[in-house]
């Protein structure tokens, strides 16, 4: 049975429009989910420990009386580890190497100058003391975004990285915990839900409180984080995937028809596109989908998301696909073409680009050393990847000498008597040399 996905023309009067229906993402505000979150950090908030054990064994079909129950310590996470297959155990080595020497690149360092008064200027970078980093149990619990997000944490100096991750039924994920191990992860908790990211924010007795909570989650988990913002710091809210390739038609189709599938089969909303200068290439990948489609575990998925946010698009020159990129500020851009390089300056928004026929998502998904947390949905118009500044703050230094607050002084003073401020300026006024 073939697959239906929309085709589209970059010449069509309507084309605007076109785009902005395809692109058009509600993320869903439910008032239920709202209340019960509220009612659950209330809860935790108040009473703590006990609410977050009665919270884990109602909602994660749990049955513990202490804390200690909820964690577990380092040998747990090594032993993981050790107990991996060789091959899963040497491919999430490498993988954490290569993440973590990419981000090392990322670290800022503090800097200062001198004015020629002798007033020395500058910025220091302190890493945050604790991050708090959530992992979602069941199918979505990916080992490599433990790494995406614990590993920058770890390379910004974050002396603690608390994790939390539910195990509904009390089922462990291995491999997660041998990431947490591999990433350097201090502390975990196998708890979840909004109580966890509240036990997280506001400190129990026995959770530490955070100064960060990172990682994805349900719609629970998004709208605690989205609650708990202001008393500590928050990533961003992650919307569905999306991939958007562009190819001169020059790739093997099922390359590409494969790249699509890969976006898709995260989820029903997930969003794969392709554009093209060339029809008969998208003639070819479609037959490349149809084909293939049926040989995916994860069919169905990948068939709801072509079919509800999937297109193929016919762009009528490299200036139209050019516009369609910068348009969709896509997470991922895959410019499957012979010289990446020449698009390279004039693509403007992308959370990560994935320049020429070799470099698949997937790579980067996984162990080409670039995080794999993005901007979504058209975010990557204003923000970046996530990365080891996310987890660096800075002060600003000032230190005067005698004459640089002599002159500074006089400018100081004038500006406050402007702002009718008088002890700024006569503060400023003292310093003065006379
Ligand atoms: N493509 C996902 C990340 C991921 N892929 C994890 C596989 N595992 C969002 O960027
Ligand atoms: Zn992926």
């Amino acid at each position: 049975m073939s697959i239906t996905i929309r085709r589209f023309e970059s010449t069509a009067a309507d084309f605007d429009q076109t785009m902005n229906a395809l692109l058009s993402w509600e993320s869903v505000s439910d008032t239920g989910v709202q209340q019960a979150v509220t009612d659950i950090v209330n809860a935790v908030r108040s009473r703590g420990d006990e609410a977050v054990i009665e919270f884990t064994n109602r909602f994660d079909r749990m049955n513990v009386e202490t804390m200690a129950q909820l964690e577990l310590n380092q040998e747990q996470l090594q032993a993981a580890l050790d107990g991996l297959p060789e091959l899963q155990r040497d491919a999430l080595l490498a993988a954490a190497a290569r993440v973590r020497a990419y981000h090392e690149h990322q670290r800022q360092d503090s800097w200062r100058y001198t004015e020629a008064d002798g007033t020395v200027l500058g910025q220091k970078v302190t890493p945050l003391d604790r991050v708090g980093l959530y992992v979602p149990g069941g199918k979505a619990a990916y080992p490599s975004s433990v790494l995406m997000n614990a590993i920058p944490a770890h390379v910004a100096g974050v002396q603690e990285i608390v994790m939390v991750v539910p195990t509904p039924g009390g089922e462990l994920n291995q491999l997660v915990l041998a990431a947490a191990a591999a990433a350097g992860v201090s502390r975990v908790f196998t708890i979840g839900g909004a109580q966890a990211v509240a036990a997280l924010a506001y400190g129990t007795a026995t959770v530490p409180r955070v100064d960060k909570i990172v990682g994805p989650g349900n719609i629970y988990v998004a709208t605690a984080k989205r609650m708990v913002f202001g008393a500590v710091g928050i990533d961003m809210i992650a919307g569905p995937s999306e991939i958007l390739v562009v190819c001169d038609g020059a790739t093997n189709p099922d390359w590409i028809a494969m790249d699509l599938f890969s976006q898709a089969e995260h989820d029903e909303d997930a969003q794969a596109i392709l554009v093209s200068t060339e029809a008969d290439f998208l003639d070819e990948v479609q037959a490349s989908i149809n084909r293939l489609l049926p040989t995916m575990e994860r069919q169905d998925i990948i068939r709801a998301s072509l079919e509800g946010r999937g297109a193929l698009i016919h762009a009528s020159s490299r200036e139209d696909a050019l516009a369609i990129i910068n348009r969709i500020a896509p997470e991922h851009l895959e410019l499957s073409v012979a010289d990446p390089e020449s698009w390279l300056p004039d693509v403007r928004h992308a959370g990560a680009i994935f320049m020429g026929r070799y470099t698949a998502e997937a790579l980067g998904d996984y162990c080409a050393g670039p995080n794999h947390v993005l901007p979504t949905s058209g975010t990557a118009r204003f923000s970046s990847p996530l990365g080891v500044y996310d987890f660096q703050k800075r002060s600003s230094l000032i230190m005067c000498s005698a004459d640089g607050a002599s002159e500074l002084g006089k400018v100081a003073s004038t500006l406050a008597r402007g702002e009718f401020l008088t002890a700024h300026a006569r503060s400023a006024e003292y310093r003065i040399k006379d």
